[in-house]
């Protein structure tokens, strides 16, 4: 730090003292570079958004002083995954800034709308649990949490998904090209990240670890402003690049691939989000992402506390980190090594100081999703960290014996030595964690009888549940304008910072004319919509049909596939009987498959094939038209969220953790259809049994069944429509008479049907008729609706936040 006289900046420099329009001009002209009269949408986009930031900085500031002066209490954040969405439209309203943009782009002919869709779409996420990260944030600095995300900055993110025939393409996402206008570079903040080598010990018995490769992490740092602006957190992204530099002798000798060799194998693991794990050198990789944003993270908070902190057995009292699934859990083990091999502290004191620090959530039942390396794996990569575990494991196993005689801490440990050896990263994470928490009630319990039931057995204070939230700011003020005018006018403006406002609207149930306005704005939104899908994929829809929307991963449990057969189905019945007063529908999927997901690539395929038969067939011409939009993302969210009547929320019970796209669609007035799954469950008791469609099985009837053995071909016999549709499936009625094509589906279906699609299917069919019924009374409709908006208060994520600030963290 220099030493200068310099205390406060004059007030002339106070972005704030200057109009926004005139900041935006100076920006245009001498940040980017362009004159007004050559400036396209991405440079005034560019203008407006750093004219923003400039704003947020001295909140930035205020809030880090503040937080430094009252010893507030730090959360940090760890995620594979924040998927922010575009932030300009964010930062403007969080700041209260909307208005005057608006008014100055009008000015000069200019539609601030065309201008905030000329941001890139940060696809640094894939599913819900990028989302919630992204979320948190938003609410943690609404809340006023001295909260830090830290994450890694992909240069290409998820894939960006096309389709070629139908078939799932997928293609890098550069994000990137254009530069990022939120983000502040910090090239002095870098951090070694070690891999590979030995161990020895040395002559004072101290171990010391020589890694065989050194790869350096570099800070990136975007602001992040809650609910006006009043408290600015920071998600502070890393970037990794080679410890060695350029190999100049070898390039001048012209062998330039040898001599770039280390940045362009360094630079590989901050590339792609999910790099293909079906070869050991992806699987490889992978790891080493999760050890290098962990242990950079890790450095960088202890650091942080070291400044003004002498004794980092006070970390706890200090510092909560919040582990975003098992991917940051390495943190366990790299904690302890920080402490004790950087910091000269004791194994035994280390662990505590870890364990008192540390929380995990759970996001997935999915033995496939719980994360485990090979033990080889992590021998090779991480020795140090190897023998920590160990050590862990030992201590875990001395604790279970004192406590329980006759247990058996094997089950329970981190490390599984039979099937060739294994680290389980959800054990070791539990094990590691003062607080372990589930995301919805119905996940929570299914934890605690399940994938962790020995360890709640032996922890049973461990566990707990915060059921997950969304920010009412993104996914209702920003996505759904005219539902948030509305809203507004009727019952004020304080729902924006505290939803629980939102049920004021309760009475308004029952008003026509605000319930004719509720329609109206709905309409208005699917009028976007359509001209969206118009323009996406060259479909016409007709804005008045019942739009039916499933958005969300394509995962054999969240029944996508059901949902198709369901539409082929009505489609055999609307062809049937043309004239039999059938409810228009307008059937919506969108969403990406993992790249090595074969099953769920098929089922985007089925389902694309079936819509060229069904939107060219005259027969149903107005009746039922069948769309899968092309790359799912946030901003394409924002569009069809707002959009919808019928939200699809039918995972198999006891599949989805929790689920939050069923809270968006909630709070912008759909009805949901769906299982007793994750968070429905809690939603359903919120707006009421008569407002949401529930069918099928339950949890425990599901894990019935795949226990006990279920016998689908006979139930798909004795279901007359799933019947035909599987037999027009197997014989090519969807695929130009290829019977092979589908036989993957046809035959899992038919042979083992996991995830519980036959016997859920006549439950299905039936509901959604009902729905179609329902439909038609738009008045009764108009009221489930309404009711719905005004009973998602505690869906808020400043519900969530407060809830882990209180009960996990101790930070409010
Ligand atoms: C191990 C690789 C891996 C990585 C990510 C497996 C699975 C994932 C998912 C994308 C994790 C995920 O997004 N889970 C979702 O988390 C949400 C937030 O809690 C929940 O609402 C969803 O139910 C859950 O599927």
């Amino acid at each position: 730090m220099t030493d200068t006289k310099l205390e406060k900046l004059p007030e002339s420099l106070d972005p704030k003292n200057v109009p926004l329009g005139e900041a935006v001009l100076r920006h245009l002209v001498y940040s980017v570079g362009k004159d007004a009269s050559h400036a396209v949408r991405r440079d005034w986009c560019a203008a407006l958004s750093l004219a923003v930031r400039d704003r947020m900085v001295d909140g930035w500031m205020d809030t880090t002083r503040r937080i430094y002066k009252e010893k507030a209490k730090r959360v940090y954040y760890l995620s594979m995954e924040f998927m922010i969405g575009r932030l300009l439209e964010d930062a403007i309203s969080n700041m209260g800034l909307t208005a005057e943009a608006k008014g100055f782009f009008s000015e000069h002919g200019l539609d601030l709308q065309e201008i905030l869709e000329a941001e890139p779409d940060p696809a640094l996420g894939n599913g819900g649990l990028g989302r919630l990260a992204a979320c948190f944030l938003d609410s943690m600095a609404t809340v006023g949490v001295a909260g830090m995300g830290y994450g890694i900055r992909y240069e290409h993110g998820i894939f960006r998904q096309s389709f070629q025939d139908g078939w799932q393409l997928e293609e890098p996402e550069d994000w990137l090209i254009f530069g990022n206008n939120w983000e502040f570079h910090r090239p002095e903040v870098s951090y070694p990240i070690s891999f590979g080598g030995s161990v020895q010990q040395d002559a004072q018995g101290k171990m010391v670890w020589t890694p065989s490769e050194r790869i350096l992490a570099g800070a990136f740092d975007t602001p992040i402003a809650g609910w006006q602006g009043k408290h600015v957190n920071t998600l502070r992204l890393w970037s990794a690049r080679s410890a060695e530099t350029l190999n100049l002798h070898q390039f001048n000798q012209g062998e330039f691939m040898a001599a770039s060799r280390q940045q362009v194998l360094a630079e590989s693991i901050t590339k792609v989000l999910y790099p293909g794990d079906h070869t050991a050198e992806g699987r490889e990789l992978r790891l080493k992402q999760e050890v290098f944003f962990t242990s950079a993270s890790l450095q960088d908070l202890l650091h942080r506390f070291l400044l003004d902190n002498k004794d980092l057995t006070a970390l706890p009292k200090h510092v909560a980190i919040q582990l975003n699934d098992t991917h940051p859990a390495i943190a366990v083990p790299e904690l302890v090594r920080l402490l004790v091999d950087e910091h000269d502290m004791e194994f035994v004191q280390s662990f505590e100081i870890a364990r008192g620090c540390l929380n995990y959530t759970n996001h997935t039942l999915l033995p496939e999703a719980l994360e485990k390396w090979p033990l080889e794996l992590i021998e090779r990569c991480l020795p140090r960290h190897l023998q920590i575990i160990r050590e862990i494991d030992n201590l875990f196993a001395a604790e279970i014996r004192a406590k329980f005689e006759g247990k058996d801490p094997a089950p329970m440990q981190a490390i599984d030595p039979h099937h060739g050896g294994w680290v389980r990263m959800g054990n070791l994470a539990f094990i590691g964690a003062k607080r372990v928490n589930g995301v919805s009630a119905l996940h929570t319990e299914l934890m605690k009888q399940t994938v962790f039931k020995d360890l709640h057995e032996v922890y049973p204070d461990r566990i707990l549940n915060q059921t997950n939230g969304i920010t009412p700011r993104r996914w209702l003020k920003e996505c759904n304008p005219g539902l948030a005018e509305l809203i507004t006018e009727t019952i004020g403006e304080d729902w924006v910072g505290d939803l629980s406002h939102i049920s004021e609207l309760v009475p308004y149930a029952e008003d026509k004319a605000f319930r004719d306005k509720f329609k109206a704005v709905k309409l208005e939104n699917k009028k976007r919509l359509a001209a969206y899908i118009q323009s996406e994929v060259g479909i016409k829809v007709d804005p008045t049909a019942l739009f039916d929307i499933q958005i969300k991963r394509i995962h054999e449990y969240k029944r996508q596939l059901m949902n198709a057969l369901e539409t082929m189905a009505l489609y055999n019945a609307m062809k049937a009987d043309p004239k039999a007063g059938w409810q228009p529908r307008v059937k919506i999927f969108a969403g990406k498959a993992a790249p090595s997901y074969t099953l769920a690539k098929l089922i985007i395929k089925l389902i694309n094939d079936a819509a060229k038969v069904i939107n060219n067939d005259p027969d149903v011409d107005g009746l039922l038209k069948l769309v899968f939009l092309p790359n799912y993302n946030v901003s394409a969210a924002e569009i069809l969220i707002p959009g919808a009547d019928l939200s699809e929320q039918i995972s198999t019970a006891g599949f989805e953790a929790s689920g939050t796209g069923n809270m968006k669609f909630a709070l912008n007035g759909a009805l949901t259809v769906g299982t007793l799954d994750g968070a429905n469950v809690e939603i359903k008791e919120h707006v009421g049994d008569d407002n949401i469609f529930i069918f099928g099985l339950e949890a425990d009837e599901v894990a019935a069944r795949q226990h006990g053995g279920c016998q689908p071909w006979v139930t798909v016999a004795e279901t007359p429509r799933l019947q035909e549709v599987v037999t027009q499936i197997s014989s090519g009625f969807y695929s130009n008479g290829d019977t092979e094509r589908f036989k993957g589906i046809v035959d899992n279906v038919l042979a083992h049907d996991y995830f519980q699609v036959t016997p859920d299917f006549q439950a299905y069919w039936d509901i959604q008729r009902k729905i179609d019924g329902e439909f038609k009374d738009q008045d009764t409709w108009q009221r489930m609706a309404v009711l719905n908006t005004a009973n998602m208060g505690w869906f808020s994520a400043d519900r969530t936040i407060r809830g882990y600030a209180n009960d996990i963290w101790k930070a409010l």
